[in-house]
């Protein structure tokens, strides 16, 4: 394998409207992130995801862009973006961008204009369709919104419909015109240029459609419109592979080792391998992990499915617990003190396995998942589903920096999501001096992990162990374990050996060759 930055880094999703107000509009921004940078260098991260900064009516909170090549005021300015990028290679930190080539925003130059004549060629960027049944009243296919209803609006009460897999207000692209892409990859390479290392891809697994856009099996009307994954027409078409190797050879024209990463939602592990062939995206997340129980069985198979895929087309893994679109994992987990103590132990298996990894901010600070007021919730998928989903808010709570400060230190004035009460007792001010806190032991993972790569490199597998313990060797002197049994168990060693990492102070003791792990702990050992 390579020897590539991105192969083994831990990359930390910042959602930028979340993690710090530089001017005070209760909104996240880029100079809020610059005078927080520290922040992610202490935790020991390699790099930075910053979700989208473009020019945006924020119908979906940024990913419906209305111009490519700027920054939306609420976020800041370009200078302010070159200077994070400036700051943060200064401090050895990478930054990607979000790049979200599905669709633009209804308020995009080139939908308005294809929108304000139904004979404008620029119509041919878009999916504008005529409707079937009478008079065109019903919609040209059944597909639905991934945000609930149907996937297609009428542009007036007598013309065509135009296709949006997620909000209205984002207009899919019909990739299969040549000006697309070749707009896109200019878009790419002005990014590129200005030195950026490189992009996080939005729904790279959906954009070529059937060109004929028939309906999708009837499956799809469920009641949870963000999990419907019967769309065999909408998503993971052959055609979208070719667009993935014109932008991986676009991003390997430049120095520096500049990465494409795919948001591929896709069940399959075989499926999603298919966008990290060589000649494709370099890494693509691997969401099965996130999908998980906390259970034994479910972690091995989404770990040997996602592995084997990979190994298939030689491309490392990137494993996910966490990210804006999902409920925080220390909630999934069982919440409180049982959820952090398994957030714990779940973190040393997925920095622990080789691959790159993808932090969620705020996990490093044990944050739950926050049940935001009704009245006070803005996703989409919540205002769109009527009710059925409670949408994305809870994970995008702004970040508690300081118990003391109004807003927690995230704001001078009210935040634009509410902070729960005690939001405080999790800040990073509480944090950061405290030994036996979420944060130190981040940091502490963080560092391990280094020794583990320098040591063992990719090399991994299973270790024979009591049920319902996974257990990992990593080379022939690390060897990871992770107990998700409900009662302590002994793991017999083939070695002394010292712990190096435990999930907390109960989690793990090694007496001679035995190690004993505690109900949900975790231990990072190493050879004596
Ligand atoms: O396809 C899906 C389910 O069928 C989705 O899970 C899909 O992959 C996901 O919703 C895509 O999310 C990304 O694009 C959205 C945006 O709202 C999310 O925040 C983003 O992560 C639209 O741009």
């Amino acid at each position: 394998m390579g020897r590539e930055w991105w192969r083994t880094a831990v990359v930390y999703q910042v959602y930028l409207r979340s993690f710090a107000d530089g001017n005070g509009d209760g909104v996240g921004d880029i100079p809020g992130l610059r005078s927080r940078l520290a922040h992610l260098v202490t935790l020991g991260v390699d790099a930075l995801w910053i979700t989208p900064h473009y020019p945006s009516p924020m119908a979906d909170h940024g990913y419906d862009v209305a111009d490519y090549r700027g920054v939306d005021p609420l976020f800041g300015t370009l200078a302010d973006l070159d200077g994070l990028v400036a700051d943060a290679h200064a401090a050895d930190l990478r930054v990607l961008l979000d790049l979200v080539p599905n669709h633009t925003s209804d308020q995009h130059p080139w939908f308005l204009e294809a929108r304000a004549d139904p004979a404008s060629p620029a119509r041919s960027r878009y999916l504008f369709r005529d409707g079937r049944g009478r008079g065109g009243s019903e919609p040209p296919n059944n597909w639905r919104s991934v945000f609930g209803g149907p996937a297609w609006t009428r542009e007036s009460e007598e013309g065509q419909w135009y296709l949006h897999l997620f909000a209205k207000e984002q207009p899919d692209l019909d990739w299969s015109s040549p000006e697309v892409g070749d707009e896109l990859e200019g878009v790419l390479r002005f990014w590129l240029d200005r030195g950026v290392d490189g992009f996080r891809i939005d729904v790279a697994h959906g954009l070529a459609k059937h060109p004929d856009l028939p309906d999708n099996p009837v499956a799809e009307a469920g009641t949870d419109p963000f999990a419907e994954m019967d769309r065999i027409h909408t998503f993971d078409q052959d055609g979208v592979h070719d667009i993935w190797r014109r932008w991986r050879a676009v991003a390997d024209g430049y120095d520096g080792d500049r990465v494409l990463v795919g948001e591929v939602f896709l069940y399959d592990p075989h499926r999603v391998a298919r966008y990290v062939r060589p000649d494709e995206l370099h890494l693509a997340f691997g969401f099965l992990l996130l999908g998980q129980r906390w259970e034994a069985a479910g972690w091995r198979w989404a770990i040997d499915q996602s592995t084997v895929a990979l190994d298939a087309v030689g491309s490392p893994a990137s494993w996910v617990l966490s990210n804006h679109d999902l409920a925080r994992h220390v909630s999934r987990y069982g919440g409180g003190e049982l959820g952090r103590r398994r957030a714990r132990a779940a973190l040393l298996i997925s920095l622990g396995l080789p691959g790159a990894a993808f932090l969620y901010a705020g996990e490093e600070l044990g944050l739950e998942e926050v049940d935001v007021p009704e009245a006070a919730r803005q996703d989409p998928l919540w205002l769109n589903s009527g009710g059925a989903h409670a949408g994305r808010d809870g994970c995008r709570v702004p970040l508690p920096w300081s118990a003391d400060l109004r807003a927690c230190g995230f704001s001078e004035t009210e935040p634009w999501l509410p902070q729960p009460a005690g939001w405080g007792d999790c800040s990073v001010a509480a944090q950061i001096g405290d030994p036996a806190s979420m944060l130190s032991f981040y940091r502490e993972v963080l560092t391990a992990r280094r020794a583990i790569i320098a040591e063992a490199g990719d090399t991994w597998g299973w270790l024979d162990g009591p049920e319902d313990v996974l257990v990992i060797a990593r080379g022939d002197r690390w060897l990871l374990a992770v107990n998700m049994a409900s009662a302590p168990v002994e793991v017999p060693l083939a070695w002394e050996a010292t712990t190096v990492v435990s999930s907390g102070p109960a989690a793990a003791a090694v007496e001679g060759r035995m190690l004993r792990l505690g109900v949900d702990g975790g231990a990072w050992l190493r050879r004596a």
